[in-house]
């Protein structure tokens, strides 16, 4: 009898302790961001976001052909890393792309010729 208490004192921390072991960790929710793009204009529905995940969204509201590059900038501005490129988009169309992203800057543009010049160019904060 006075040592069923402790036994069963053990099992009980043990099955805690256990539960607590096996919880799987909970991935993030993905970032999201959303583009509206336009003749000449990048507008995003946030400038900052997690690093991790990120789907990127963009609405070619104009009437000409867009697309969204994404490509992370150094420390001194300059591209680095990998290049993220969205398909071209009608007008009208909807396009998706999903990426990891890592804390820093990232530049976006859009790369039909001039269209980048022409104000189609917005920077993303990722914390
Ligand atoms: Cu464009």
């Amino acid at each position: 009898m006075t040592l069923r208490l402790p036994l069963l004192l053990l099992t009980a921390l043990l099955a805690v302790a256990g539960l607590t072991l096996v919880r799987p960790v909970e991935a993030a929710a993905p970032s999201r961001v959303f583009i509206t793009a336009t003749e000449h204009h990048l507008g995003l529905s946030r400038t900052s976001v997690k690093a991790g995940t990120l789907i990127v969204q963009m609405r070619n509201q104009g009437e000409d052909l867009h697309d969204v590059q994404l490509v992370r900038l150094s420390r001194t501005g300059r591209a680095t890393g990998r290049t993220y490129r969205m398909r071209t988009l009608a007008p009208g169309e909807l396009g998706e792309l999903t990426l990891r992203v890592r804390a820093g800057r990232y530049r976006l543009t859009c790369t039909i010729a001039g269209h980048a010049r022409m104000g189609m160019r917005a920077t993303l904060r990722v914390r």
